[in-house]
Order: C-alpha cells, then sequence, then structure tokens
C-alpha cells in the first residue's frame, strides 16, 4: 500500500475523486463544490465519459476520467467518494486501499455479504479503517434526537420500532429484492445503530401489490426484524405510493414512545382544509444529512480519522439484505449469519 501523506497537507483542501457521476455522485460533487469547506473535488469518474466531462467542467479545476485507478493514482487526490452502482463498489475500495485513501462510500457497501466481508477483510489487512459507509440517516437531525432520546433512557428500554418507508415511485428496473437491497438496507441500519443490538432474523410479509406498481414488483411490503436485544423491529416498505416521500420511524419503549419524520414544517390554514406539504424524494428529504455526513466525513479525513458508520456497518447491513432477500424469496422467517465481529471495529 501506497500511503498518502496527512490528507489535504499539501497547504490546499482535500482533493477528492468522485467515482460515479449519476443522481448521487453529481450532487455530492455539488456539495463537495459548495457547501462544505476543506475539500474540492480534483477528480470525477464516470464509464460514461462524456456524463465525467460535462461534470467536470461545472466543477472548476477537477479532471474527469472513466478508470478508478487512474483517478486515484491522480497527484491532486487524497480521498475518495464512491457513489457508482453496488456492484462496482468492491473493485473501487479495494483500489482505494491499495493506495491507502480514505473513502466515503455510498450505501450498499457492496450488494452481497461475501463481498462485504472480502472488503472487511481486505480493511483489516491494512490495520487501520479507510472506509466510512454512506449510511445518512446517522447524521439527519431526527434520528440524531431520537437516538440521543433512547440512549439516555428517559424511555425506558425500547421493545419495539415501527417505521415507515416510502417513495413516489421507482425507477426503471426496480425489483422486489431491491426494495430489500436498496430501501430496507437504511432500516436495517438505523435499528442496529439506535438499539446497538445485531439483526438475528428477517421475515418478509406480502399483501396484494398495489396498483401503482409497475406488473411484477411485489410492493408494497412488511419486513420484520428480530433482535438479539429482544426487540421487534417491523418496516412497511411501500415504493409506489404515488405521493411523495415519507421516512417515520417510532420508538415503543417501557416507559413511552417517540416519534419522528412527521415532517411537521409549517401547517397552512385554507378554505376548509389545513396541511403541509411532503418531500417529492430523498435529495430533499435528507439534504441536511447528506451535507452534515460529507461535512463530517471531509473533516475527520483532513484530521487523519475515520469515523461514521463502518466496514462492519456495511457488511452487517449486507447480511441482514442477504437472510431478507431469502425471507422474500421462501416466505419463511430467515436468521442472520454473521462472523464475528473483528477487533479494528470495536
Ligand atoms: P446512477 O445510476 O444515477 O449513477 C451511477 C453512475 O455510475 C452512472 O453515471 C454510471 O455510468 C456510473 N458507473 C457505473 N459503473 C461505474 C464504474 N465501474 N465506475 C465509475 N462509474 C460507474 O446511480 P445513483 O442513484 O446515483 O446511485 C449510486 C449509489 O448511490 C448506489 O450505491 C446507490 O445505492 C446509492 N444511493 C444512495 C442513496 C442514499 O439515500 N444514500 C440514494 C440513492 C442512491
Ligand atoms: C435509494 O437507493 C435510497 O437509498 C433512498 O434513500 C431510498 O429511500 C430509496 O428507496 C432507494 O431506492
Amino acid at each position: 500500500m501506497t500511503q498518502r501523506g496527512t490528507r489535504g497537507a499539501h497547504g490546499g483542501p482535500l482533493g477528492v475523486a468522485v467515482i460515479g457521476t449519476g443522481r448521487m455522485g453529481t450532487d455530492h460533487v455539488r456539495r463537495i463544490s459548495r457547501v462544505t469547506s476543506g475539500a474540492r473535488v480534483a477528480a470525477v469518474v464516470d464509464v460514461d465519459g462524456d456524463r465525467a466531462k460535462a461534470v467536470a467542467e461545472g466543477a472548476g479545476d477537477c479532471t474527469p476520467y472513466t478508470d478508478p485507478d487512474a483517478a486515484m493514482a491522480d497527484p491532486d487526490v487524497d480521498a475518495v467518494v464512491i457513489a457508482s452502482p453496488g456492484p462496482a463498489h468492491e473493485a473501487a475500495l479495494l483500489a482505494a486501499f491499495a493506495r491507502g485513501l480514505p473513502v466515503l462510500c455510498e450505501k450498499p457497501l457492496t450488494p452481497d455479504a461475501a463481498s462485504a466481508l472480502r472488503v472487511m477483510e481486505a480493511e483489516q489487512r491494512l490495520g487501520t479503517r479507510l472506509v466510512q459507509v454512506g449510511f445518512m440517516r446517522r447524521y439527519d437531525a431526527e434520528y440524531l434526537r431520537l437516538k440521543e432520546l433512547m440512549d439516555g433512557g428517559a424511555l425506558g428500554r425500547p421493545l419495539m420500532l415501527h417505521n415507515r418507508h416510502r417513495n413516489a415511485d421507482t425507477p426503471p428496473g426496480f425489483t422486489s429484492a431491491m426494495l430489500i437491497n436498496d430501501s430496507v438496507v437504511h432500516e436495517m441500519d438505523v435499528t442496529r445503530w439506535l438499539l446497538d443490538q445485531e439483526i438475528t432474523a428477517v421475515t418478509v410479509l406480502r399483501p396484494r401489490p398495489s396498483g401503482n406498481a409497475p406488473e411484477g414488483l411485489d410492493d408494497p411490503q412488511l419486513v420484520l426484524f428480530e433482535t438479539d436485544g429482544g426487540v421487534i423491529v417491523d418496516v412497511e416498505i411501500n415504493v409506489n405510493c404515488g405521493f411523495g416521500y415519507q421516512v417515520q420511524a417510532e420508538a415503543v419503549c417501557e416507559n413511552g414512545t417517540a416519534r419522528i419524520g412527521d415532517a411537521h414544517g409549517m401547517l397552512v390554514n385554507t378554505a376548509g382544509g389545513w396541511g403541509g406539504s411532503i418531500a417529492p424524494g430523498f435529495a430533499e428529504r435528507f439534504e441536511e444529512a447528506y451535507d452534515r455526513q460529507m461535512r463530517a466525513w471531509v473533516d475527520a479525513t483532513r484530521r487523519g480519522e475515520v469515523t461514521g458508520p463502518s466496514c462492519w456497518d456495511g457488511y452487517a447491513a449486507a447480511a441482514v439484505c442477504e437472510a431478507g432477500v431469502r425471507a422474500q424469496a421462501e416466505g419463511r422467517r430467515v436468521e442472520v449469519e454473521l462472523v464475528e465481529r473483528p477487533g479494528l471495529y470495536g
């Protein structure tokens, strides 16, 4: 491994290579360039060279690449944001490890438990953490308040978590397995984080499909988790609800309950009614969380530290996803198989 010096210590801001310039990557380029101090986009990468070039042109002194490894070899690059599709993450992560570059990797760490384990083992061989996984809900103000309340113990021990995860619609090609791997993966992470417990089993129940769902997509679904602390968690995943983007969570504890995500911003009274608005999508609902996540990553990287969700968190979520997809396909409760938590991850 070639280890670069202290990040951004060449006098200027942290030089970031953003890999994948689709929806999330482009938004991260904007975020780094406009709302994050101490960092700049030094390189962008996309297998679609025209797209990389167009994004680089809008990002100032930035070089476009089609090969992630070539971008990581650029002397202006100190750190990497991976925003390519999940199946491309493992190769990019291993290339970053070979150069000792810190990474903010969009969820999922990788698309399955075996590849996530390979990545985690490769990081362990380095003997130090390089990866933060982009489970951005941990940076959302409401989730942070819920976590603080639950950790404070005022409500007593948590017994159940109810979650609702609704998207207005799905992009073409969205499959039933993606409801688990792309969407419910967020509830897997917040469940583990809020409770500080591991998920041990998954069951998936399917009502009749909504008429809003594309042909062949089993949507909505009800996903149940059991945890090693005896908590039961339910998730309504409903990704063609038609009316907007909603993420809600309610903790039911021994002495009270706490609920987030009702989005009670402005309430408007008008002739014959009252109400508020619903975010159209995740980019709007979690905008501040994505910003806070990026700032935290840049600040930690500049200090030479790695914080936030780790490869262990990415691997554990992948293992729960795997159980979830089997539970969905086989119509039965499936236990989660996890290796022992390595010392590197506390
Ligand atoms: P997208 O399809 O819009 O963009 C992906 C881009 O990566 C495309 O431009 C594609 O050409 C490029 N690409 C494909 N293979 C590549 C490779 N090997 N190297 C470099 N570029 C490559 O996808 P997206 O919606 O932006 O999702 C990207 C990642 O972000 C995924 O991991 C996804 O799960 C994640 N995501 C996270 C959230 C969240 O809320 N945190 C939301 C949406 C997507
Ligand atoms: C998408 O990939 C995300 O990560 C969003 O946060 C989630 O709400 C959506 O369902 C996924 O498709």
